[in-house]
């Protein structure tokens, strides 16, 4: 089924994510909470989220009928649409930033209560100035193609995207693997994965279709379910 969209449009508040989640329970799939500036955005595992005016911060309330950490792509697979549609070449880095020319530009958090609801939420630098200590690993679409870009055009692309992965993805996550797998420069790249347990170093093989990382150590294969990647040059 295509979701509707509902935007509820802020000023300032401290984290999208956080104000969907207070609002989940008794609202309709589809409503979308979006913010000029988040005062406390986050990312994962308690980092920050520089979050200025004129970046696109939204976090969007799902109710799948079944909780999947997959989900997490349908938001990645969503900018690299959208980035596409502006002419940019962006590409997921598993599992849930996006880069361009070697840098993020944007991030998906993925939060919520198990079987009742699903806050996604999306960062994108769009026409936003990057704070000075990320430029040199962060970057925005104003930076990319040297000028400001209509906002609203990029909201309107990145929900269309995102109702539309949404359903292939409620259809059959396999169609989301497959695309996300088409949209990474990980494969057969040398990575560093730190993950829950520790840290690891190989190449990486394969996207599993339980979403896991695939990473061949020369000695063994091994599956990890979440982490951080870095990409090892050469
Ligand atoms: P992450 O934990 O993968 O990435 C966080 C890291 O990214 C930070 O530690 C910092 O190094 C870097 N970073 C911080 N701000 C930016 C930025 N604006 N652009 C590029 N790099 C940055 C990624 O987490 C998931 C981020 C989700 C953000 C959205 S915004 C709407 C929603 N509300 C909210 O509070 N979070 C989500």
């Amino acid at each position: 089924m295509t979701v509707m969209w509902k935007i509820i449009h802020l000023d300032e508040v401290n984290s999208t994510n956080d104000y969907a989640k207070s609002i989940a329970e008794e609202s309709p799939e589809g409503t979308v909470v979006i913010a000029k500036r988040q005062t406390a955005g986050k990312g994962r595992k308690g980092r920050s989220w520089a979050s200025p005016q004129g970046g696109l911060w939204m976090s969007v309330i799902l109710k799948p009928e079944r909780t999947d950490p997959r989900l997490v792509f349908v938001g990645a697979l969503a900018v690299v649409d959208t980035l596409a549609d502006f002419g940019i070449r962006g590409w997921i880095k598993w599992p849930n930033d996006v880069w361009v020319e070697g840098k993020k530009i944007a991030g998906v958090l993925t939060e919520g209560k198990a079987e009742k609801f699903v806050v996604m939420g999306i960062g994108l630098n769009v026409n936003n100035e990057i704070p000075a200590d990320l430029r040199e690993t962060a970057t925005s679409m104003r930076a990319i193609l040297g000028k400001r870009l209509e906002f609203n055009e990029v909201t309107n692309r990145v929900l269309a995207h995102l109702g539309r992965w949404y359903k292939l993805f409620q259809e059959e996550p396999l169609n989301v693997i497959e695309a996300v797998k088409e949209r990474t420069l990980l494969i057969n790249r040398e990575v560093t994965v730190i993950h829950s347990d520790g840290e690891i170093s190989g190449t990486a093989v394969d996207i599993l279709e339980d979403g896991s990382l695939l990473i061949d150590t020369g000695e063994v294969r091994v599956r990890v379910v979440y982490g951080d990647v870095s990409v090892r040059p050469g």
